[in-house]
């Protein structure tokens, strides 16, 4: 399904003079506004090809119809997200999940929405069929060398696709640890993995980047070789330049200081990409912004306080991706509402007073950087999120439209109430 250019314009003359009164206060409070603006249209959030279809959870998957049934039709939703609100213009591919017949014809549909390659992730978490080793103890830290070298390998294969598609970058999660207490020697574990991630590295082209992304648990339940953002920073850190960590907000320990792992991986130029999604007990992967909004805020004061002191650009030098699955909504429509959700919180940080808050800082005046911080987080920004939508071409409320123009329905019409995504 396309959707005309004119019936997101019709929609936004609709409901314009209701953004235009919103807009014009909002101005009035916020200094830096056109600045801010200018910021939300660049910043593009991909939205990887397994959060298109319904998720599920180990106990059971309720599919909500219309699933895209090919990567063509994935590659198609993602295009029609990006027409609603041109911050989705990136989508990123889980190899084999998503191995293109064709590439070349895939990459042409991907332009025609819009649309670029973001990071490729590979997945030795599952044994594939005919695959002639298991990775049921593991895969790049797996005591047995020739099952190391069929993931390693599998993870070079991932690289060639990406570079096929115009992609520049690898994630790897890796599911390895262990469940019970002496099941792994913790050392030698670690020193298979960085052996084969050497392996890996070294097959990446000098434009790419290897993104390690770490995990605390599951669905090992005693230790994870990657485990915490220590453990991926010592691996990224032997590897090389084109090795950074990758913060998937999901994956730390209950009240983890996440904002602090931020600051501090930007720091020491180890932070490579960002994996949006929200929780409140685990790797919950709940929508981007729907139970701790203020936290997504802090993180993202601290990834622009930090990008700025680097001289970075906000949009290109990190790689920003959802990565969450739903059970219980439309996964399109909670697609909008985390891509929202990001653009709010990183609206809100571009609003910080840093001149001011170095300063409170300075002085120990810690009531002010409290003030300074809360007034940035409690100023509606959402005008200006709307208004950078409006001006790149996208529609000022798109939820609304999406429900306006029953896609899910014409979805659920052309592909079936039966169709299963791929993947997940
Ligand atoms: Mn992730």
């Amino acid at each position: 399904m396309q959707l005309e250019k004119y019936k997101i314009q019709s929609h936004n003359e609709d409901v314009l003079a209701g953004h235009q009164r919103k807009l014009a206060y909002t101005l009035s409070e916020v200094e830096n506004a056109e600045s801010i603006i200018q910021k939300l249209v660049d910043f593009q959030i991909a939205i990887p090809s397994w959060a298109l279809g319904t998720g599920g959870t180990r106990f059971g998957r309720f599919s909500g119809g219309g699933e895209p049934r090919s990567l063509e039709e994935k590659i198609e939703d993602v295009g029609l997200l990006h027409s609603l609100n041109q911050a989705s213009g990136a989508i990123s591919l889980h190899i084999p999940w998503d191995i293109p017949q064709n590439a070349q014809a895939i990459k042409v549909l991907a332009a025609q929405h819009g649309l670029k390659f973001d990071a490729v992730n590979s997945n030795t978490f599952q044994d594939q069929p005919n695959q002639t080793h298991s990775y049921k103890f593991g895969s790049l830290q797996n005591v047995n060398k020739a099952i190391r070298k069929q993931a390693i390998d599998h993870n070079i294969e991932v690289i060639k696709q990406g570079i096929e598609l115009g992609s520049e970058s690898l994630t790897v999660w890796l599911s390895d640890g262990s469940c019970f207490p002496g099941q792994l020697n913790f050392r030698k574990a670690y020193q298979n993995t960085l052996e084969s991630l050497e392996e890996i590295y070294a097959a990446l082209p000098d434009n790419w980047k290897l993104f390690l992304e770490y995990k605390c648990a599951e669905p090992n339940f005693y230790s994870t070789t990657v485990g915490d953002w220590g453990q991926s920073y010592s691996y990224v850190k032997k590897l090389g330049d084109k090795a950074f960590t990758l913060v998937d907000l999901g994956h730390h320990l209950p009240n983890a200081n996440i904002e602090q792992i931020v600051s501090l991986l930007l720091m020491e130029g180890k932070l490579g990409g960002f994996h949006f999604n929200d929780s409140k007990y685990g790797d919950d992967d709940l929508t981007a912004g729907a139970l701790k909004p203020y936290q997504l805020f802090l993180i993202f004061n601290e990834l622009v306080e930090g990008m700025d002191a680097r001289g970075m650009n906000h949009a290109t030098d990190l790689g920003w991706m959802i990565d969450a699955s739903h059970n219980v909504k439309d996964p399109l429509e909670d697609l909008l509402q985390s891509v929202e959700a990001i653009m709010t919180a990183y609206a809100q940080a571009l609003f910080v007073d840093k001149k001011a808050l170095e300063i409170a800082q300075e002085e120990n005046d810690v009531v002010r950087c409290q003030e300074i911080l809360q007034n940035a987080f409690r100023t509606d920004v959402r005008a200006l999120v709307a208004e950078a939508r409006l001006r790149a071409g996208g529609a000022l409320n798109p939820i609304a439209l999406y429900r306006n123009l029953k896609v899910r329905e014409n979805l659920i019409q052309e592909r079936g109430l039966k169709a299963v995504s791929t993947g997940l």
